[in-house]
């Protein structure tokens, strides 16, 4: 468990990969004459058909859109502790589709098969280690016609992972041709468990992102919910940080004029609130709809006769339709 495949152990890799990350965008004349030329060095090694080169030329970012964190390679070789990049998985597919993994990143029936797992990082030059690529020379070149993708996680193991991203699907040429499969997966956006136990709003893979209890819509206890707190950006695992009312005041004929800060575009709701059990707890109700925010500050007034005798106030996100 955990440990993936190690697969890049030929002198290949780097060279495969320092080309790939030189050239910036995909030449594919220039790839392969350059790969013939390592094709040749590598094959009497091995004695059997050139290696399937892949690798990205672009770096994948996770869900927040960060490049994906890059095992080093100079750690490896200079024996200096190793932080494991981001998992990389080469699959084989028997039908051309590409199917959903399980909520634990396994596939979840024969169509997918996983025949090689490296990380980003790999392959790549040590000071690109945190580039968000990866270069891989597959020695064991699967069989001509063989379709094939990449699937890459947001995390270095399947346990830690909440997002992963497909690429296209490739269909492995025959053993003499060194094309080289440069997979297109721009990030790691796609959630593996898309559920949503405690209905506050957030799946549970972003929960898993965001560090919030899956099975408690509140983490932090501060009253708004994890869902809530993600679209009004503030902190979810801190109860200090929520939205709240920046500022109110009376006016002479006893309106009310609230304001706060909002997010342009967003829609807003006016609650009012009144005392109820033993322990502070306050029942909010909704005395305006639906205010959808022009402007960063914005101020709504309830007139006197809309919450005649109320003391508390508060402004929340509309709730989704
Ligand atoms: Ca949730
Ligand atoms: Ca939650
Ligand atoms: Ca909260
Ligand atoms: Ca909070």
């Amino acid at each position: 468990m955990g440990e993936p495949e190690k697969i890049l152990e030929s002198c290949c890799d780097e060279m495969v990969a320092d080309f790939l990350i030189g050239l910036g965008r995909p030449n594919k004349l220039l790839i392969v004459s350059w790969v013939v030329a390592v094709g040749a060095l590598c094959m009497p090694v091995y004695g059997q058909s050139v290696p399937q080169y892949i690798g990205v030329t672009e770096g994948i970012v996770d869900e927040f859109g960060e490049l994906l964190k890059g095992t080093d390679p100079a750690a490896y070789e200079f024996g200096m502790p190793v932080t494991e990049g981001a998992l990389v998985q080469i699959l084989k597919t028997l039908n051309g589709s590409i199917d959903v993994p399980g909520v634990n990143g396994l596939p979840i029936n024969l169509n997918n098969t996983v025949l090689y797992s490296t990380r980003i990082g790999i392959g790549a030059l040590p000071d690109m280690s945190l580039s968000g690529i990866f270069g891989a020379a597959v020695v064991s070149r699967p069989p001509a016609s063989t379709e094939i993708f990449v699937r890459i996680f947001n995390a270095p193991y399947l346990e830690d992972s909440s997002f992963y991203g497909n690429s296209q699907v490739y269909t492995v040429s025959n053993s003499g041709d060194n094309a080289p499969f440069v997979p297109l997966i721009e990030a790691t956006d796609q959630p593996l468990d898309v559920n949503d136990d405690d209905s506050d709003g957030l799946n549970n893979s972003w929960e898993k992102s965001y560090g919030s209890n899956p099975l408690e819509p509140d983490t932090d206890g501060d009253g708004v919910s994890d869902g809530t707190e993600i679209a009004t950006g503030t902190d979810l695992l801190d109860d200090e940080s929520l939205l709240i009312v920046a500022d109110i005041s009376c006016t002479p004929n006893q309106n009310i004029v609230l304001l706060w800060l909002a997010i342009e575009g967003t829609s807003y709701d006016i609650q009012c609130g009144q005392p109820v059990g033993y322990e502070g707890q306050v029942a909010y109700e909704d005395v305006i709809n639906a205010v959808v925010a022009t402007q960063t500050e914005m101020q709504v007034t309830i007139p006197a006769d809309v919450a005649p005798s109320c003391g508390m106030f508060r402004v929340q996100i509309s709730s989704a339709e």
